[in-house]
C-alpha cells in the first residue's frame, strides 16, 4: 500500500506548487480558436456575373443569364476537402443582388433561372456530406434593390438573413463585405447612392439577430468583431500580426488602415484575429480569359506560408465555371497545392530529438512541445519573459521548415525569436521573426545539423510555446 500511495502523494505535491501559467487580459473566445484550427477555409464566388464575364453586376442582369449547364455543388465540396479545406463560404448574394437560393422577399434570384436549383441548399448540404463547415457571404451593397439607402433595405437584408439561417444550418462564420461602389440599377432608378456604412446598416442590431439563431458565430468584417480583414487580396498577412486590435482605430478611409489590419496591434483591447482571403485566380468570378492565370501548386504553397504560415487562416477563392463546376486547371492547381504540403509536412523530426530548456516544471517541460496533449506545453517562470529551447538528435538532420505554436488560448505574447543551428560547430542564425500567435513557419533554407537553438527574446509574459515541429 505504502508504495502505491507514496509516489501519488509526492506527485501531488510537486503538481500543487507548480502555478498554471495565467491568461493575459485578451484571449480568443471558444469559437476563435476552433477558427484557428480550421486553418484553411475556401471561398466560392458564383453569381450572374460568372455569366456576364464581370466582377461587380450592375444590378439589372436577367435572372434567365444564370445558366450553368451541369451545376454540381458536389463536385466543389469534394474538391476543396480533398485539398484539405476546412469549411465553404459562399457568395449568397453579391453586390449585383442576384440571390443563389428561391428567397421569397425578390424575384432576383435562382427562382426565375432556367436552372431553378437552390444553389445555397446544395452546398450546405454538401458541406454536410463531407463534413465541412459552411459559411455565408450576404453582401450588404445590393444595386439591384429599389429601397437600398432607404431604411426598408436593412429591413429587407434582416428578412433574408433570417430566411437564411433558419432554412440553411448551422452557419458558421457570415462575412460582411464592405464594399459599396455607389452606383447601380437600385430598381430602374439607376443612380448614386452612397451610405454612411456604420450608421445605415445599424450593425448591432444585424448582429443580435444573426446572434438569436447562433451564438458562436464568426462574423467577418473589415473590423470584426469575430476575425478581421487581413489588409490586402493578395494572401499576405503581417510578418507582425496580432491578434489583438483595437475595434474602435478600425473606420474606412483612416490613413494607414491596411498596415493596421494586416499587423493588428500588440495593445489591442479585443481578439480580432485577420483572416486572409485571396483569389485561385486573378478574379474573383469566374473568366475563361483567365484559365491560363490560375496560380500554381508553388504560388498556392507560398500563400500558405503568408497566411497559416504567420498565424492567420486563409480563405482562398475558387470561382466555379460556367457549367457550374470548379474548372479542372483550378482542380489541378489544388491537387498540387496539397501534394506540396504532404511532401513539405510529411515526417516531423521533433519527436525524436531530446528537448532541453529552462522551464516552470510539473506539466510545462520542453517534452510537453512535442505530445499531443493541450494541456501539457513548455512555459517559463513568472517575471521569466524570455528563454531558450535546445533540440538535439543524435544523427544530424536536414532542416527545412520550423513550425511553431502558441498556446493562443492564454493570450498571444511572443514578441521576437530566433532560431539557430550548430553548423560546423557554429550556432549559425536560420530565422528569426517577431509574433507567433496561433501558428508560425519558418522556411529555412535547408541545412544539415544536429542542433537547434530556439530562442524566445522577448515575450510580454512568461514564455509559453505549445508545439515545436521540426520538417
Ligand atoms: C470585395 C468585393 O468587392 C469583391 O467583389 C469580393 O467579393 C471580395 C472578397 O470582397 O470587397
Amino acid at each position: 500500500m505504502k508504495f502505491l500511495i507514496l509516489p501519488v502523494v509526492a506527485f501531488f505535491l510537486v503538481g500543487c506548487s507548480i502555478e498554471p501559467v495565467r491568461p493575459l487580459s485578451v484571449v480568443p473566445r471558444p469559437e476563435q480558436l476552433v477558427w484557428h484550427e480550421m486553418e484553411m477555409n475556401a471561398f466560392v464566388h458564383f453569381s450572374i456575373n460568372t455569366f456576364t464575364d464581370k466582377e461587380w453586376g450592375y444590378g439589372d442582369e436577367s435572372p434567365q443569364l444564370f445558366a450553368p449547364d451541369s451545376l454540381d455543388p458536389d463536385q466543389w465540396v469534394r474538391t476543396f476537402k480533398d485539398a484539405g479545406f476546412k469549411s465553404v463560404i459562399l457568395t449568397a448574394k453579391h453586390h449585383d443582388g442576384f440571390c443563389l437560393w428561391p428567397t421569397k422577399y425578390s424575384e432576383h434570384s435562382v427562382k426565375n433561372s432556367p436552372v431553378k436549383t437552390d444553389v445555397v441548399k446544395a452546398v450546405s448540404e454538401a458541406c454536410k456530406k463531407y463534413g465541412l463547415n459552411f459559411g455565408i457571404y450576404l453582401s450588404p451593397w445590393d444595386r439591384n434593390h429599389a429601397e437600398y439607402g432607404r431604411p426598408a433595405y436593412v429591413e429587407y437584408y434582416r428578412n433574408q438573413l433570417t430566411e437564411l439561417f433558419n432554412s440553411y444550418g448551422p452557419v458558421f462564420e457570415m462575412w460582411f463585405d464592405g464594399a459599396n461602389g455607389g452606383d447601380g440599377y437600385y430598381g430602374g432608378a439607376r443612380e448614386m447612392r452612397r451610405i454612411n456604412g456604420s450608421v445605415y446598416y445599424e450593425w448591432p442590431k444585424t448582429l443580435d439577430l444573426v446572434r438569436s439563431f447562433n451564438p458562436e458565430i464568426i462574423f467577418f468584417s473589415d473590423a470584426g468583431p469575430g476575425v478581421r480583414w487581413v489588409g490586402n487580396e493578395r494572401g499576405v498577412a503581417g510578418e507582425t500580426n496580432w491578434n489583438t486590435i483595437n475595434p474602435d482605430t478600425l473606420f474606412a478611409g483612416k490613413p494607414g488602415i491596411e498596415m493596421l489590419l494586416n499587423t493588428g496591434s500588440e495593445a489591442g483591447s479585443q481578439w480580432i484575429p485577420a483572416e486572409t482571403d485571396v483569389s485561385i485566380r486573378p478574379g474573383w468570378f469566374y473568366h475563361a480569359a483567365q484559365d491560363s492565370l490560375v496560380k500554381s501548386p508553388d504560388r498556392l504553397f507560398d500563400i500558405y506560408l503568408s497566411s497559416v504560415g504567420r498565424g492567420s487562416t486563409l480563405l482562398l477563392n475558387v470561382p466555379p465555371d460556367r457549367h457550374g463546376r470548379i474548372h479542372k486547371q483550378d482542380v489541378a492547381a489544388l491537387q498540387g497545392f496539397r501534394k506540396k504540403l504532404d511532401e513539405a509536412f510529411a515526417a516531423d523530426l521533433a519527436p525524436k530529438a531530446t528537448l532541453s530548456g529552462e522551464s516552470r516544471g510539473g506539466i510545462y517541460m520542453p517534452a510537453g512541445l512535442v505530445d499531443s496533449k493541450k494541456e501539457t506545453f513548455w512555459a517559463t517562470a513568472d517575471q521569466v519573459t524570455s528563454g531558450e529551447l535546445l533540440v538535439k538528435w543524435e544523427e544530424p538532420q536536414t532542416v527545412k521548415y520550423v513550425v511553431l505554436q502558441e498556446p493562443i488560448w492564454l493570450g498571444q505574447r511572443v514578441r521576437s525569436f530566433t532560431i539557430e543551428g550548430l553548423v560546423d560547430g557554429a550556432w549559425t542564425q536560420l530565422a528569426a521573426g517577431t509574433t507567433i500567435g496561433y501558428k508560425r513557419i519558418l522556411k529555412i533554407d535547408p541545412v544539415l545539423t544536429d542542433q537547434l537553438r530556439i530562442t524566445i527574446q522577448d515575450s510580454k509574459e512568461c514564455v509559453a510555446l505549445s508545439s515545436v515541429k521540426i520538417y
